[in-house]
């Protein structure tokens, strides 16, 4: 089975590498993103909750996020070529919940850091939110989630790291070849 954490700044383009991981590898999309934008769009009285948080630009409670991983990994199908977490974990306590529950299911995952250098991360996400409509794609907000990003979840590259199953990837490229980068390092690690 083969488990991707892909990781980046806002912006760095994991919503995208994860389309085309997807479809390469067969293995299924797991967006922590899409599934809280998902809860608010029910307009349930947590979706409430989770909205205010988001287009602030903050981050969603660890202990909410375990509830979506536990159950999303605790359901899946026993034939599953493995998953790619798409924003998911943000912060080093989700890092360490992951592990113990992949551990729990003798699973493992690499990490993929897209590391994208900050003019540019804020150049893509003004151009997509003149089309995106989402709360959190607008200047205030987007410096906002930068800076949440170093306090909060670049530390998550160094306990990757020290776990030995860290890779990086220049992200600053167009999406074909920041793709090839992906294909490189996912194939190497299946060969080895
Ligand atoms: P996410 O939905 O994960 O989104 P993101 O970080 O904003 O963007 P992503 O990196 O996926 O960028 P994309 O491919 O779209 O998170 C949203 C919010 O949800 C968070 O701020 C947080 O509040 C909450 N949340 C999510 N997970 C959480 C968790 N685990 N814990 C707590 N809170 C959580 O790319 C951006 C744009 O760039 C696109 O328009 C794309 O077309 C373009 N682009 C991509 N790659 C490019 C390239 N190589 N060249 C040119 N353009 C490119």
């Amino acid at each position: 089975m083969l488990n991707i954490i892909l990781a980046g700044a806002p912006g760095s383009g994991k919503g995208t590498q994860s389309a085309f991981i997807a479809q390469k590898y067969g293995l299924k999309h797991l967006s922590t993103g899409d599934v809280l934008r998902a809860e608010i769009a029910t307009g349930s009285e947590l979706g409430k909750q989770i909205d205010a948080l988001i287009s602030k630009g903050n981050l969603v409670p660890d202990d909410m996020m375990y509830g979506v991983i536990e159950s999303y990994i605790s359901g899946l199908p026993k034939d599953c070529k493995g998953t790619i977490f798409d924003g998911y974990p943000r912060t080093v306590a989700q890092a360490q919940s992951l592990t113990k529950l992949l551990q729990k299911y003798e699973m493992e995952a690499i990490m993929i850091d897209l590391l994208v250098d900050e003019q540019l991360l804020i150049q893509r996400l003004i151009e997509r939110g003149k089309v995106s409509g989402r709360a959190d794609d607008n200047l205030n907000t987007i410096r906002h989630r930068i800076a949440v990003y170093h306090q909060q979840t670049e530390p998550i590259a160094h306990y990757y790291l020290h776990h030995g199953n860290y890779f990086a990837v220049n992200g600053n490229h167009t999406m074909a070849d920041v793709f090839l980068q992906i294909m490189r390092i996912v194939d190497g690690y299946k060969n080895r």
